[in-house]
């Protein structure tokens, strides 16, 4: 067998939610700045996304995370974030992958690091017990109470938010936040995703809003809430969704319903756990942190073989 690429990869799951990090053989994306090196990647190494994620070395969970050289000489790290579809402004849970993984190579100690991605540097501190607090990009809520009818679904009114990415957040879940109901959930958000998009409802400047979360009761009443977050593709986010927590926060905040400071416990449909609270920051937007836990679960070689049909990932 005639091996044409070799790449390093750590995995690493975050409050359930997997991270796979590569840690070389990725391509050669140049020096400039990060959203430069996002579209390069994108329009140039598109195989090479898919190839990492995408079955048969990947599934439609994993995000990936391409380590590269940071801008600034004070970063730990530069990073860009993808999945089985495309590619992540930010993201909360592969952060804390990210800097969890940096620290089982020995490269990064307990204390403040800057991780530069393409919308824009985060703050993350590793801390003694292993957990980790990212300081998101400022969210805030563009719309609130937007109503849309979803065919055959009936009509959901939800927030229009950022938190790194784009979520169109409803209060009212259309059936209990269980993983027994993880279809039928999949099945009603990716309709909502699909009304937002047949309808022209868009985040800023016409983005398009790839994230669907739903809310309900914690089962836990230590907790805040509990959420089911539906990322760009067909797939649930296992843990809280670090930008989907961001979000959150920043429309309670809108509504002053989150005190700056205030501890909001945001639970996932596996009951798992990120810790947030919010700064004030400028303009009316929120300076959101998340505090979770990841888990180093393998180190592997990737391999691509010349004659592999499904080297550049399975598409569906
Ligand atoms: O934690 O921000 C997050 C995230 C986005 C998509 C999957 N996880």
């Amino acid at each position: 067998m005639e091996i044409r690429q070799s790449v390093h990869v750590i995995d690493s799951h975050t409050e359930g939610e997997p991270t796979r990090v590569v840690i070389s053989g990725g391509p050669d994306l140049g020096d400039g700045p990060l959203p430069e090196r996002l579209q390069r990647f994108s329009s140039q190494f598109d195989h090479f996304r898919s190839g990492i994620v995408c079955e048969p070395r990947g599934s439609e969970v994993v995000v990936g995370a391409l380590l590269l050289k940071p801008v600034q000489p004070d970063s730990s790290a530069a990073v860009i974030f993808f999945n089985d579809v495309g590619y992540l402004g930010m993201c909360g849970h592969g952060t804390i992958g990210v800097l969890t993984t940096l620290a089982h190579l020995g490269r990064i100690g307990v204390g403040l690091h800057n991780i530069e991605t393409p919308v824009g540097t985060v703050q993350a501190t590793l801390h003694q017990d292993g957990s980790v607090t990212v300081e998101n990009v400022p969210s805030y809520r563009y719309r609130s109470k937007v109503e849309i009818d979803v065919p055959g679904y009936g009509s959901f009114t939800g927030d229009i938010a950022w938190g790194g990415n784009w979520f169109f957040l409803v209060e009212e879940a259309p059936c209990p936040l269980t993983t027994a109901n993880r279809g039928k959930l999949i099945e009603v958000s990716t309709a909502i995703r699909e009304a937002l998009h047949a309808n022209g409802v868009t985040g800023a400047d016409r983005a398009y809003i790839d994230h669907i979360e739903f809310f309900s009761e914690p089962e836990d009443e230590l907790n805040s809430s509990r959420n089911f977050v539906l990322c760009p593709g067909a797939s649930f986010d296992r843990s809280p969704c670090g930008t989907g927590t961001s979000a959150k926060m920043a429309c309670l905040y809108d509504d002053g319903k989150l005190a700056p400071g205030t501890i909001w416990k945001q639970e996932s449909l596996l009951g798992t756990v990120f810790q947030g609270s919010v700064r004030e920051g400028s303009d009316g937007q929120v300076n959101p942190s998340i505090r979770g836990h990841a888990w180093v679960t393998g180190e592997s070689r990737l391999l691509f073989a010349e004659d592999d049909p499904f080297s550049q990932g399975i598409k569906f």
